[in-house]
């Protein structure tokens, strides 16, 4: 199968699945979500860092891993706390999916996920609110709560 077909049969199929959740009014709920790919991230508490990942940033920031695979990205929700230093180190995993790259609408940050190398992103975390991030066309969304 062509790449680009793989694709546009994806977004096809994401389209419908929106559109089934919108009707539906579970977009806003979390139960929505698969319980796996949910993670609470307490700022101080015991991080998730990845293990023999050699840290490029500083040592007291908080380092989370993120995979880009064909599910969208996951965790696709993550709590940190506010003020706290926060990395996100996005990896994809897979070809089989449309984001390769992750882009920061609200903080104009895109980058490109190459296959199997780590992207890190740090995040401001000065104030409270959340911070959505997607593929480059939108259809996979995930999100950051800050507070
Ligand atoms: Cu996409």
């Amino acid at each position: 199968m062509a790449p680009l077909e793989a694709l546009l049969r994806h977004h096809a199929f994401r389209v419908l699945a929106l559109a089934g959740l919108l009707s539906l009014g579970l977009v806003a709920s979390c139960s929505s979500a698969p319980a796996a790919s949910a993670a609470q991230v307490a700022g101080g508490g015991p991080a998730a860092p990845a293990p023999g990942v050699p840290g490029t940033s500083d040592a007291k920031s908080l380092r989370i891993p993120v995979k880009a695979d064909g599910q969208g990205f996951s965790p696709d929700r993550i709590e940190v706390a506010r003020g706290a230093q926060v990395v996100l180190v996005f990896k994809r995993t897979t070809n089989e999916t449309c984001a390769t790259a992750v882009v920061f609408p609200a903080l104009r940050i895109e980058r490109d996920l190459p296959l199997n190398q780590e992207v890190e992103v740090a995040l401001p975390t000065g104030e409270s609110r959340t911070l959505v991030f997607q593929c480059g066309m939108g259809m996979y969304r995930s999100q950051v709560l800050v507070h």
